[in-house]
Protein backbone atom coordinates (compact mmCIF):
# COMPACT_ATOMS: atom_id res chain seq x y z
CA UNK A 1 0.00 0.00 0.00
CA UNK A 2 2.75 2.56 1.15
CA UNK A 3 4.68 1.59 -1.90
CA UNK A 4 1.76 2.13 -4.14
CA UNK A 5 0.91 5.43 -2.79
CA UNK A 6 4.67 6.06 -3.66
CA UNK A 7 4.96 5.12 -7.20
CA UNK A 8 1.77 7.21 -7.65
CA UNK A 9 2.95 10.29 -6.26
CA UNK A 10 6.83 9.45 -8.17
CA UNK A 11 5.22 8.38 -11.67
CA UNK A 12 1.36 9.61 -11.91
CA UNK A 13 1.06 8.74 -15.49
CA UNK A 14 2.22 5.69 -15.58
CA UNK A 15 -0.03 4.85 -13.12
CA UNK A 16 -2.94 6.29 -15.22
CA UNK A 17 -1.75 4.43 -18.52
CA UNK A 18 -2.00 1.60 -16.21
CA UNK A 19 -5.59 1.86 -15.28
CA UNK A 20 -6.70 3.60 -18.86
CA UNK A 21 -4.47 0.53 -20.39
CA UNK A 22 -7.45 -1.29 -22.11
CA UNK A 23 -9.08 2.07 -23.54
CA UNK A 24 -5.76 3.33 -24.24
CA UNK A 25 -5.37 0.07 -26.67
CA UNK A 26 -8.66 0.24 -28.40
CA UNK A 27 -7.96 4.21 -29.24
CA UNK A 28 -4.04 4.19 -30.23
CA UNK A 29 -3.96 1.23 -32.16
CA UNK A 30 -7.45 1.93 -33.78
CA UNK A 31 -6.06 5.49 -34.88
CA UNK A 32 -2.07 3.94 -36.07
CA UNK A 33 -3.88 1.05 -37.82
CA UNK A 34 -5.46 3.84 -39.93
CA UNK A 35 -2.56 6.54 -39.81
CA UNK A 36 0.51 4.16 -40.07
CA UNK A 37 2.75 3.23 -42.98
CA UNK A 38 2.94 6.22 -44.95
CA UNK A 39 -0.33 6.17 -46.66
CA UNK A 40 -1.12 9.29 -48.39
CA UNK A 41 -3.62 11.44 -45.99
CA UNK A 42 -7.20 11.66 -48.27
CA UNK A 43 -10.45 11.03 -48.34
CA UNK A 44 -10.51 7.91 -47.91
CA UNK A 45 -8.45 7.09 -45.06
CA UNK A 46 -9.99 10.43 -43.02
CA UNK A 47 -13.06 8.06 -43.49
CA UNK A 48 -11.38 5.14 -41.82
CA UNK A 49 -10.47 7.52 -39.33
CA UNK A 50 -13.58 8.45 -38.61
CA UNK A 51 -14.60 4.49 -38.08
CA UNK A 52 -12.07 4.31 -35.77
CA UNK A 53 -12.64 7.07 -33.76
CA UNK A 54 -16.54 6.08 -33.50
CA UNK A 55 -15.33 2.51 -32.34
CA UNK A 56 -13.77 4.06 -29.56
CA UNK A 57 -17.09 5.09 -28.39
CA UNK A 58 -16.51 9.36 -29.20
CA UNK A 59 -19.55 9.20 -30.83
CA UNK A 60 -20.59 10.24 -34.22
CA UNK A 61 -21.53 14.26 -33.44
CA UNK A 62 -18.10 14.37 -31.40
CA UNK A 63 -15.78 12.68 -33.96
CA UNK A 64 -17.44 14.47 -37.03
CA UNK A 65 -17.10 17.64 -35.53
CA UNK A 66 -13.20 17.04 -35.14
CA UNK A 67 -13.07 16.05 -38.07
CA UNK A 68 -14.45 18.68 -40.63
CA UNK A 69 -11.99 20.80 -39.30
CA UNK A 70 -9.14 18.08 -40.25
CA UNK A 71 -10.92 17.50 -43.47
CA UNK A 72 -10.61 21.39 -43.99
CA UNK A 73 -6.78 21.34 -43.54
CA UNK A 74 -5.99 18.22 -45.73
CA UNK A 75 -7.94 19.72 -48.21
CA UNK A 76 -6.02 22.69 -48.06
CA UNK A 77 -2.64 20.94 -47.84
CA UNK A 78 -2.32 22.41 -45.00
CA UNK A 79 -2.16 18.68 -43.00
CA UNK A 80 -0.11 15.75 -45.62
CA UNK A 81 1.61 14.13 -43.00
CA UNK A 82 0.92 11.42 -40.80
CA UNK A 83 1.88 12.91 -37.59
CA UNK A 84 0.34 15.92 -38.12
CA UNK A 85 -2.49 14.30 -38.37
CA UNK A 86 -2.32 12.62 -34.79
CA UNK A 87 -1.29 16.12 -33.35
CA UNK A 88 -4.65 17.38 -34.80
CA UNK A 89 -6.78 15.31 -33.32
CA UNK A 90 -4.63 15.45 -30.08
CA UNK A 91 -5.27 19.11 -30.04
CA UNK A 92 -8.88 18.96 -31.23
CA UNK A 93 -9.71 15.87 -28.14
CA UNK A 94 -7.76 18.29 -25.72
CA UNK A 95 -10.16 21.52 -26.92
CA UNK A 96 -13.02 19.41 -26.20
CA UNK A 97 -11.82 18.56 -22.61
CA UNK A 98 -10.85 21.94 -21.85
CA UNK A 99 -14.25 23.42 -22.87
CA UNK A 100 -15.33 22.72 -18.85
CA UNK A 101 -13.39 23.08 -15.59
CA UNK A 102 -12.60 19.94 -14.11
CA UNK A 103 -11.75 21.36 -10.75
CA UNK A 104 -14.42 21.02 -8.03
CA UNK A 105 -13.49 23.64 -5.54
CA UNK A 106 -15.12 22.65 -2.53
CA UNK A 107 -13.63 26.14 -0.78
CA UNK A 108 -15.88 28.29 -2.18
CA UNK A 109 -18.15 27.95 0.88
CA UNK A 110 -18.37 26.22 4.25
CA UNK A 111 -19.59 23.56 4.55
CA UNK A 112 -19.60 22.56 0.88
CA UNK A 113 -22.72 20.05 0.43
CA UNK A 114 -22.36 16.90 -2.21
CA UNK A 115 -25.08 14.96 -3.65
CA UNK A 116 -23.67 12.02 -4.56
CA UNK A 117 -26.31 10.42 -7.45
CA UNK A 118 -26.27 7.58 -10.30
CA UNK A 119 -28.03 4.33 -11.24
CA UNK A 120 -27.32 1.24 -9.05
CA UNK A 121 -24.15 -0.11 -9.51
CA UNK A 122 -22.55 2.32 -11.07
CA UNK A 123 -19.55 3.24 -7.95
CA UNK A 124 -21.39 5.71 -5.75
CA UNK A 125 -20.75 4.21 -2.72
CA UNK A 126 -17.06 3.78 -3.33
CA UNK A 127 -16.25 6.87 -4.65
CA UNK A 128 -17.65 8.41 -1.77
CA UNK A 129 -15.63 6.57 0.29
CA UNK A 130 -12.65 7.45 -1.67
CA UNK A 131 -13.22 11.09 -1.69
CA UNK A 132 -13.35 11.29 2.17
CA UNK A 133 -10.03 9.73 2.21
CA UNK A 134 -8.25 12.32 -0.02
CA UNK A 135 -10.69 15.48 1.82
CA UNK A 136 -9.32 14.14 5.15
CA UNK A 137 -5.71 13.96 3.47
CA UNK A 138 -6.21 17.85 2.93
CA UNK A 139 -7.38 18.01 6.21
CA UNK A 140 -11.14 18.63 6.04
CA UNK A 141 -13.75 17.63 8.36
CA UNK A 142 -15.73 15.54 6.64
CA UNK A 143 -19.41 14.01 7.47
CA UNK A 144 -21.00 11.18 4.87
CA UNK A 145 -24.93 10.97 5.10
CA UNK A 146 -26.24 7.52 4.35
CA UNK A 147 -29.20 8.36 1.78
CA UNK A 148 -29.49 5.45 0.92
CA UNK A 149 -32.41 3.80 3.13
CA UNK A 150 -33.20 1.14 0.42
CA UNK A 151 -30.58 -1.76 2.26
CA UNK A 152 -29.15 -2.18 5.39
CA UNK A 153 -26.37 -3.58 3.27
CA UNK A 154 -25.76 0.26 1.90
CA UNK A 155 -25.24 1.96 5.10
CA UNK A 156 -23.03 -1.30 6.10
CA UNK A 157 -21.08 -0.40 2.76
CA UNK A 158 -20.65 3.53 3.97
CA UNK A 159 -19.95 2.82 7.33
CA UNK A 160 -17.20 0.53 6.67
CA UNK A 161 -15.99 3.20 3.92
CA UNK A 162 -16.42 5.60 7.52
CA UNK A 163 -14.78 3.73 9.78
CA UNK A 164 -11.51 3.31 6.36
CA UNK A 165 -11.43 7.55 6.20
CA UNK A 166 -11.67 8.28 9.98
CA UNK A 167 -15.14 9.92 9.90
CA UNK A 168 -18.54 10.40 11.08
CA UNK A 169 -21.64 8.77 9.05
CA UNK A 170 -25.26 10.19 10.10
CA UNK A 171 -27.25 7.29 9.07
CA UNK A 172 -30.96 5.89 10.12
CA UNK A 173 -32.49 2.48 9.84
CA UNK A 174 -33.18 1.20 6.24
CA UNK A 175 -36.95 2.34 4.96
CA UNK A 176 -36.45 5.65 6.44
CA UNK A 177 -36.70 8.65 3.98
CA UNK A 178 -33.77 9.52 2.85
CA UNK A 179 -34.76 13.22 2.84
CA UNK A 180 -34.67 13.06 6.65
CA UNK A 181 -31.18 11.38 7.17
CA UNK A 182 -29.57 14.12 4.90
CA UNK A 183 -31.53 17.10 6.32
CA UNK A 184 -30.35 15.48 9.87
CA UNK A 185 -26.85 15.34 8.38
CA UNK A 186 -27.01 18.91 7.12
CA UNK A 187 -27.98 20.03 10.45
CA UNK A 188 -24.62 17.98 11.58
CA UNK A 189 -22.51 19.62 9.69
CA UNK A 190 -23.32 22.94 10.10
CA UNK A 191 -23.25 22.54 13.96
CA UNK A 192 -19.77 20.90 13.85
CA UNK A 193 -18.57 23.68 11.71
CA UNK A 194 -17.31 21.42 9.45
CA UNK A 195 -15.94 21.58 6.10
CA UNK A 196 -17.78 19.02 3.51
CA UNK A 197 -20.56 16.91 3.82
CA UNK A 198 -21.31 14.02 0.98
CA UNK A 199 -24.06 12.22 0.46
CA UNK A 200 -24.82 8.82 -0.22
CA UNK A 201 -28.43 7.70 -2.06
CA UNK A 202 -30.06 4.87 -3.72
CA UNK A 203 -29.05 3.26 -7.09
CA UNK A 204 -31.37 4.28 -9.35
CA UNK A 205 -32.83 3.67 -13.00
CA UNK A 206 -32.82 7.24 -14.09
CA UNK A 207 -36.21 6.04 -15.74
CA UNK A 208 -37.93 6.04 -12.89
CA UNK A 209 -40.06 8.91 -12.24
CA UNK A 210 -40.86 8.71 -9.26
CA UNK A 211 -37.31 7.75 -7.63
CA UNK A 212 -36.30 11.08 -9.42
CA UNK A 213 -38.91 12.84 -7.49
CA UNK A 214 -37.08 11.37 -4.31
CA UNK A 215 -33.97 12.84 -5.39
CA UNK A 216 -35.70 16.32 -6.36
CA UNK A 217 -36.98 16.16 -2.99
CA UNK A 218 -33.75 15.80 -0.96
CA UNK A 219 -32.45 18.60 -2.94
CA UNK A 220 -35.10 21.15 -1.34
CA UNK A 221 -34.64 19.64 1.49
CA UNK A 222 -30.73 20.14 1.86
CA UNK A 223 -31.30 23.73 0.38
CA UNK A 224 -34.17 23.97 3.49
CA UNK A 225 -31.62 22.68 5.89
CA UNK A 226 -28.78 25.17 4.28
CA UNK A 227 -29.39 28.01 1.60
CA UNK A 228 -27.45 27.36 -1.19
CA UNK A 229 -26.82 23.50 -0.50
CA UNK A 230 -26.34 21.18 -2.22
CA UNK A 231 -23.08 22.74 -3.90
CA UNK A 232 -22.33 20.21 -6.45
CA UNK A 233 -24.95 17.17 -7.50
CA UNK A 234 -22.35 15.25 -8.73
CA UNK A 235 -23.18 12.16 -11.37
CA UNK A 236 -21.50 8.70 -10.74
CA UNK A 237 -21.59 7.35 -14.44
CA UNK A 238 -20.10 3.42 -14.62
CA UNK A 239 -17.60 4.03 -17.87
CA UNK A 240 -18.43 0.28 -18.98
CA UNK A 241 -21.82 1.43 -19.84
CA UNK A 242 -20.39 3.25 -22.99
CA UNK A 243 -22.80 5.23 -24.50
CA UNK A 244 -25.50 4.59 -22.34
CA UNK A 245 -23.56 6.62 -19.96
CA UNK A 246 -24.67 9.73 -21.96
CA UNK A 247 -28.90 8.77 -22.04
CA UNK A 248 -28.12 8.31 -18.65
CA UNK A 249 -26.46 11.49 -17.92
CA UNK A 250 -29.11 13.65 -20.11
CA UNK A 251 -32.30 12.36 -17.67
CA UNK A 252 -30.19 12.85 -14.74
CA UNK A 253 -29.21 16.45 -15.71
CA UNK A 254 -32.68 17.55 -16.80
CA UNK A 255 -34.28 16.74 -13.86
CA UNK A 256 -31.50 17.76 -11.39
CA UNK A 257 -29.10 19.71 -12.85
CA UNK A 258 -25.80 17.97 -12.52
CA UNK A 259 -22.99 20.08 -11.90
CA UNK A 260 -20.31 17.05 -11.97
CA UNK A 261 -19.53 13.66 -13.24
CA UNK A 262 -17.24 10.80 -12.33
CA UNK A 263 -16.76 7.87 -14.83
CA UNK A 264 -15.54 4.83 -12.55
CA UNK A 265 -14.61 1.76 -13.86
CA UNK A 266 -12.30 2.88 -16.73
CA UNK A 267 -9.34 0.26 -15.43
CA UNK A 268 -11.89 -2.29 -16.77
CA UNK A 269 -13.46 -1.17 -20.13
CA UNK A 270 -12.09 -0.09 -23.66
CA UNK A 271 -14.70 2.58 -23.63
CA UNK A 272 -12.97 5.41 -21.55
CA UNK A 273 -13.46 7.10 -25.10
CA UNK A 274 -16.71 8.21 -23.98
CA UNK A 275 -15.34 10.86 -21.54
CA UNK A 276 -14.57 13.02 -24.78
CA UNK A 277 -18.05 12.60 -25.78
CA UNK A 278 -19.82 13.23 -22.71
CA UNK A 279 -18.16 16.10 -21.78
CA UNK A 280 -18.65 17.43 -25.78
CA UNK A 281 -22.64 16.73 -25.60
CA UNK A 282 -23.49 17.95 -22.12
CA UNK A 283 -20.85 20.49 -21.65
CA UNK A 284 -20.51 18.75 -17.86
CA UNK A 285 -17.18 18.78 -16.80
CA UNK A 286 -15.62 15.20 -15.17
CA UNK A 287 -14.60 16.17 -11.90
CA UNK A 288 -13.03 12.46 -10.95
CA UNK A 289 -12.18 9.33 -12.66
CA UNK A 290 -11.85 6.07 -11.34
CA UNK A 291 -9.00 3.65 -12.37
CA UNK A 292 -9.65 1.05 -10.05
CA UNK A 293 -11.23 0.08 -6.39
CA UNK A 294 -8.15 0.73 -4.40
CA UNK A 295 -8.47 3.99 -2.21
CA UNK A 296 -6.07 5.92 -4.20
CA UNK A 297 -7.81 4.57 -7.44
CA UNK A 298 -9.94 7.83 -7.89
CA UNK A 299 -7.67 10.35 -9.44
CA UNK A 300 -8.56 14.12 -10.53
CA UNK A 301 -9.78 14.17 -13.79
CA UNK A 302 -6.62 16.30 -15.82
CA UNK A 303 -7.32 16.62 -19.62
CA UNK A 304 -3.76 17.17 -20.18
CA UNK A 305 -2.92 14.06 -18.80
CA UNK A 306 -5.47 11.91 -19.83
CA UNK A 307 -4.96 12.77 -23.47
CA UNK A 308 -1.17 12.21 -23.05
CA UNK A 309 -1.91 8.93 -21.75
CA UNK A 310 -4.60 8.14 -24.54
CA UNK A 311 -1.86 8.90 -26.92
CA UNK A 312 1.49 7.65 -26.08
CA UNK A 313 2.28 4.22 -26.64
N1 LIG B 1 -12.59 -1.80 -11.11
C1 LIG B 1 -13.27 -0.81 -10.54
N2 LIG B 1 -14.31 -1.09 -9.78
C2 LIG B 1 -15.01 -0.07 -9.21
C3 LIG B 1 -14.64 1.29 -9.42
N3 LIG B 1 -15.53 2.05 -8.74
C4 LIG B 1 -16.40 1.20 -8.13
N4 LIG B 1 -16.09 -0.07 -8.41
C5 LIG B 1 -16.80 -1.31 -7.99
O1 LIG B 1 -18.12 -1.30 -8.47
C6 LIG B 1 -18.98 -1.99 -7.57
C7 LIG B 1 -20.20 -1.13 -7.24
O2 LIG B 1 -19.74 -0.03 -6.49
P1 LIG B 1 -20.65 0.73 -5.43
O3 LIG B 1 -19.85 1.86 -4.93
O4 LIG B 1 -21.26 -0.18 -4.45
O5 LIG B 1 -21.80 1.27 -6.40
P2 LIG B 1 -23.12 2.08 -6.02
O6 LIG B 1 -23.37 3.02 -7.13
O7 LIG B 1 -23.00 2.66 -4.67
O8 LIG B 1 -24.20 0.90 -6.05
P3 LIG B 1 -25.70 0.93 -5.46
O9 LIG B 1 -25.63 1.58 -4.14
O10 LIG B 1 -26.08 -0.50 -5.38
O11 LIG B 1 -26.51 1.68 -6.45
C8 LIG B 1 -18.13 -2.35 -6.36
O12 LIG B 1 -17.72 -3.67 -6.46
C9 LIG B 1 -16.94 -1.40 -6.48
O13 LIG B 1 -15.77 -1.91 -5.88
C10 LIG B 1 -13.51 1.56 -10.28
O14 LIG B 1 -13.13 2.71 -10.55
N5 LIG B 1 -12.87 0.48 -10.80
MG1 LIG C 1 -24.22 2.51 -3.04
Amino acid sequence: MIFSKKWNEINPLKRLKEGLAKTRANFISGIERVISGGRKINEELLEELEESLILADLGIHTVSDILDGLREDVKRERITEEIEVKNYLKKGILGILNQVDPRLDTGTTSPFVILVVGVNGSGKTTTIGKLAVKFVNENKEVILAAGDTFRAAAIEQLEIWGERAGVDVIKSKSGADPSAVIFDAVQAIKARKGDILIADTAGRLHTKTNLMEELKKVKRVMDKGLSGAPHEVMLVLDSTTGQNAISQAELFNKNLSITGLVLTKLDGTAKGGVIINIVKELGIPVRYIGVGEGIDDLREFNPTQFVDALFEG
